[in-house]
């Protein structure tokens, strides 16, 4: 067999925390060229038994290679990290978790600084990075030629979904799904609380509700194809009306399990102001258009 004679690019990769050096870790495996630094030298200096060259500086770092991937505790590190630093020419990928405000910011900011930008959103932790089978990704906006310039290397840790040329876009992408996530988990805490003093194993109610979320979660599809069509009652099964009419029994068996409400109330409270509005024939798809403000 031919032996692989191409070189692979070189990345500079600057924050090495837990996210940043599994993602370090990646490229190493796979062969890149890496150089790093971290505000902790003693982070970078783990890497150089696997191969990584440690930069003595951010500026020495980001002129080591083309492309220079950040990923940083929050958006103020970055600028504190990048004071200075002559970023003239760099394909500068941002995969600090940030606001979309943030995001688009820095895309000017670089832009201000002579560096091509792409922002990131990460849809991993750490152990799931160089573990394809794991579905780990991030979500990329911003430059489109920037992105399909890097696309292979960005895929060495974890997958890849460009979701447009607005910088800002990833970061929203990321906030919405680790938003829904946090509401699956609310949801979850409830349940837990009202079997926790019942003579219910937990590992059984959790294998149930594995199942009964995962069953439920299509129903996203339904919500996006009513707010396309505006038409909130197309295919409804379980009319708002009947479904707000079921709450009392929610909110009675928290009371007499000794559970707060503090979790479910403010969703059925929205659920409740819409069925007043004239919902009541409506899906769920209702409640969306309250919390826009
Ligand atoms: N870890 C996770 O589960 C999540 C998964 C989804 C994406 N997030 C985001 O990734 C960013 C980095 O997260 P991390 O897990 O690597 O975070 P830490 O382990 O806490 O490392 C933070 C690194 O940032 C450096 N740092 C912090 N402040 C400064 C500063 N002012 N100047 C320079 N560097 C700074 C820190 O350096 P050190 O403490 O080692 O010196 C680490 O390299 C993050 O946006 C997550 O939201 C992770």
């Amino acid at each position: 067999m031919e032996p692989n004679t191409v070189e692979k690019p070189s990345v500079t990769m600057l924050g090495l925390g837990a996210m940043g050096t599994a993602l370090a870790r990646a490229w190493l495996v796979a062969g890149y060229p890496l150089t790093v630094w971290n505000r902790t030298p003693t982070r970078a200096a783990a890497l150089v038994p696997e191969g990584a060259r440690v930069a003595g500086s951010a500026a020495q770092a980001v002129a080591a290679s083309t492309l220079v991937v950040v990923c940083l505790l929050d958006d103020s590190s970055v600028d504190q990290v990048l004071a200075g630093v002559d970023l003239i020419g760099r394909d500068l990928v941002n995969l600090t978790t940030s606001t979309p405000a943030q995001a688009r910011a820095r895309a000017a900011w670089a832009r201000r600084r002579g560096a091509r930008y792409l922002d990131g959103g990460i849809m991993a932790v750490p152990p799931m990075v160089g573990v394809p089978e794991a579905g780990g990704y991030v979500f990329y906006s911003g430059s489109r030629a920037l992105f399909e310039r890097h696309r292979e290397t960005l895929g060495v840790p974890v997958g890849t979904t460009y979701v447009g040329e607005d910088a800002g876009f990833a970061a929203l992408h990321d906030v919405a799904l680790l938003s829904a996530m946090y509401g699956m988990f609310a949801g979850a805490a409830h349940a837990f609380a009202l079997i926790r003093r019942e003579d219910i194993d937990p590992s059984a109610l959790a294998a149930l509700l594995a199942d009964w979320l995962v069953a439920m979660v299509p129903a996203v599809h339904q919500t996006a194809d009513q707010l396309r069509s505006g038409d909130y009652t197309k295919g409804v099964v379980s009319p708002l009306a009947m479904q707000v009419a079921g709450t009392p029994t929610f909110l009675s068996t928290a009371e007499q399990q000794g559970v707060s409400p503090e979790l479910l109330s403010p969703y059925f409270d929205l659920m409740r102001r819409r069925l007043a509005e004239g919902g009541g024939e409506e899906d769920l798809t209702g409640v969306i258009d309250l919390l826009v403000r």
